[in-house]
């Protein structure tokens, strides 16, 4: 088959259920589990995958309210009603090859060993030539993903989407933690920017005024939407390296937009502040890896998983033009 030929079958396939498909039940049973974009195995095969989807269901950091565990597989069982085609991209992002690890087995009561799995599991990845695309699973999470990185991508960046500025040194004694990440992240990467921010302890923001950390509150950036402005988005370009890791926090969002989420805050981003940031991003600097994290679903409701798993989607089309 063709390329042409599997991308049209795809296509026709997601579009309607056959009755061939009860047949192919039987063997996909024995088969891997399904993964992001619920793509044919012509797109998820690894060693032709440009993209690894890494899940990490882990929260033992939270703070608040639990079950971020659950945020990566809703994520992928959300992408199922995604199109393939990307609207505004006018193409489909897939076609790069995006291959779903098995879930990366969680580590109750050490967050420090579960940050090191991470980071050697995205080393692993990243040698092997793959963009990764990370899935929390709390903010923890992401200084596994960003050490990797780090290590690899001297004078990279890191632009954090987040309500909150996790800069705390320690929390509740735990240096390793959801709300200490941007701390750990500096000492392995000083060129940070964080965006959407709107809640914060007063160390922390003493801690940003004498680093002279490029931080965006959420206000000041409805503050230039609500008069017509889109200087902040130059300006956080500017703050960044020309190779960015994105760490995307979905609380972000407007809680209005996303309420499922552990921490959640007032007035937040709205879907077009990120990405209209986002696209410059892609356009002015070269994305090299991404992560999304506290997702943490709510019965009966299925908005949050699906604009994660648009988020995700987009990111994976913005990293990589075809
Ligand atoms: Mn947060």
């Amino acid at each position: 088959m063709t390329d042409d030929a599997a991308h049209t079958e795809l296509h026709e396939r997601r579009d309607r259920a056959r009755d061939e498909d009860i047949d192919a039940a039987f063997e996909a049973a024995l088969a891997p589990a399904i993964g992001f974009m619920h793509l044919d195995a012509a797109f998820t095969d690894y060693s032709a995958a440009r993209v690894v989807i890494t899940p990490v269901p882990f929260d033992g950091t939270t703070c608040y309210r639990p079950g971020a565990r659950e945020g990566a597989q809703a994520i992928i069982s959300a992408s199922r009603n995604l199109e393939l085609y990307d609207a505004e991209l006018r193409r489909s992002p897939y076609v790069v090859g995006i291959h779903t690890l098995r879930p990366v087995e969680i580590i109750n009561g050490d967050a420090e060993a579960m940050v090191n799995r991470i980071e050697y599991v995205t080393g692993r990845l990243l040698d092997a030539g793959k963009f990764v695309v990370t899935l929390g699973g709390d903010h923890l999470t992401s200084i596994g993903a960003i050490r990797a990185f780090a290590q690899r991508h001297a004078g990279m960046s890191v632009l954090q989407f987040d309500a909150h500025a996790d800069l705390r040194d320690e929390y509740e004694g735990a240096h390793y933690s959801a709300a200490t990440i941007m701390r750990r992240t500096l000492e392995v990467c000083p060129r940070t920017a964080q965006v959407g921010i709107r809640s914060l302890s007063e160390p922390e923001a003493q801690l940003v005024e004498q680093r002279h950390l490029p931080l965006w509150l959420a206000s000041d950036i409805h503050a230039q939407s609500a008069g017509g402005r889109r200087d902040w988005i130059n300006e956080v370009v500017a703050a960044l390296s020309d190779e960015v890791y994105i760490t995307f926090d979905i609380d972000a969002f407007d809680p209005s937009l996303v309420p499922g989420t552990g921490t959640p805050e007032p007035g937040g981003l709205g879907w077009y502040d990120a990405m209209d940031l986002l696209s410059e991003v892609a356009r002015r600097k070269r994305i090299i890896g991404c992560d999304v994290v506290e997702l943490s679903p709510l019965l009966d409701d299925h908005i949050s998983p699906v604009v994660a798993a648009k988020l995700v989607y987009k990111l994976i089309g913005l990293a990589l033009p075809a």
